[in-house]
């Protein structure tokens, strides 16, 4: 918190967002009318249910990373009969509520919660069965193309079949509204970050003298949101001292949108051959199927192949 609130452009990470009160205002923003995103990929997904399954093969074992109320899981559980269920991710109660959820509605499922942050590395138990990767609601958009080129890099090695949701470019006015949306949820959802720092760090943030804003980037194709002082003010978060000019903003988040093709060449550069990517009806959405490429044999038998065990 301290070095993003020292940098020039003040800047925290979208990670700190989700503690319980975060995570609930969170699963409220996926029910909006204008956040298509979560209905578009539930959508998608039924639709094309049989072909996700055929991708991913029955009875791997499925990580989810960024779990959260592991909403759209239960398609693919019931579609993939896996061997174990790995959810991941960084708010213990959202992992906790989801593992119970789906351990009442699939009781011959084993589940192995992970908590941890999935931009650091995280050790998983030892594979039993040819893994999968499941990257769902366009997580990976709050990633920087090069953070999205770590994380695909690491799960590479991890698992080698991928299945990731991200956010199709689009018409700038449908972006603005899910990320303005008439009921200010998102404008909590975005406050609720200094309310937590007041919380857990002993800040004294006004929450009344600092705005939500968020706006579309075309160049960079992607949505950023700020929080915005209302007023030339200083805020302490213990010893520390934080002057803001009136209009200065700390950018709390980005969300970056990707066309098929632009998302093709980000895995590609991990070493991701792309499978094939499902959209719903209206196309606002994709699931992309991504297969690890291995630049030899040797590569594929040292280990470094996740499913070279299945072969011994
Ligand atoms: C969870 C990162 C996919 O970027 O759309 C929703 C988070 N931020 N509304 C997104 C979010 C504001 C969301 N992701």
């Amino acid at each position: 918190m301290i070095a993003g609130l020292s940098l020039p452009q003040k800047s925290l990470p979208p990670k700190y967002f989700y503690d319980d009160a975060g995570s609930r205002l969170f699963e409220r923003i996926c029910r909006l009318p204008e956040y298509y995103l979560t209905r578009a990929e539930l959508a998608l997904t039924r639709r094309h249910i049989a072909a996700i399954a055929r991708f991913a093969g029955k009875g791997c074992e499925l990580i989810e990373y960024g779990s959260g109320e592991s909403l759209k899981t239960p398609l693919l559980i019931r579609a993939l009969r896996p061997a174990a269920y790995l959810p991941v991710d960084i708010s213990r109660a959202a992992l906790r509520g989801a593992a119970e959820r789906l351990g009442r509605q699939f009781p011959w499922l084993e589940i192995v919660p992970v908590h941890g942050d999935f931009l650091r590395p995280i050790e998983l138990p030892r594979a039993r069965a040819p893994r999968v990767v499941y990257f769902p609601g366009s997580t990976i958009g709050n990633l920087t193309p090069d953070e999205a080129h770590a994380f695909l890099s690491m799960t590479r090695g991890q698992a080698a079949r991928m299945l990731v949701g991200v956010d199709l470019r689009k018409d700038a006015a449908v972006l603005h509204a899910a990320y303005n949306d008439s009921r200010h949820v998102t404008a909590a959802f975005n406050l609720n970050l200094l309310a937590r720092i007041n919380r857990e760090l002993g800040a004294d943030f006004d929450l009344w003298s600092f705005a939500h804003y968020a706006f579309y980037h075309p160049a960079e194709g992607r949505i950023e949101m700020h929080l915005v002082s209302l007023a030339r003010q200083n805020v302490r978060i213990g010893p520390h001292r934080f002057a803001f000019e009136a209009g200065e903003s700390i950018h709390s988040e980005s969300s970056y949108k990707y066309s098929i093709e632009g998302f093709r060449e980000l895995a590609a550069r991990a070493g991701y051959a792309a499978q094939n990517a499902w959209t719903d009806g209206k196309g606002l959405f994709a699931l992309h199927a991504l297969k690890a490429v291995y630049r030899n044999e040797r590569q594929k038998k040292s280990g470094s192949d996740p499913d070279s065990f299945s072969s011994s």
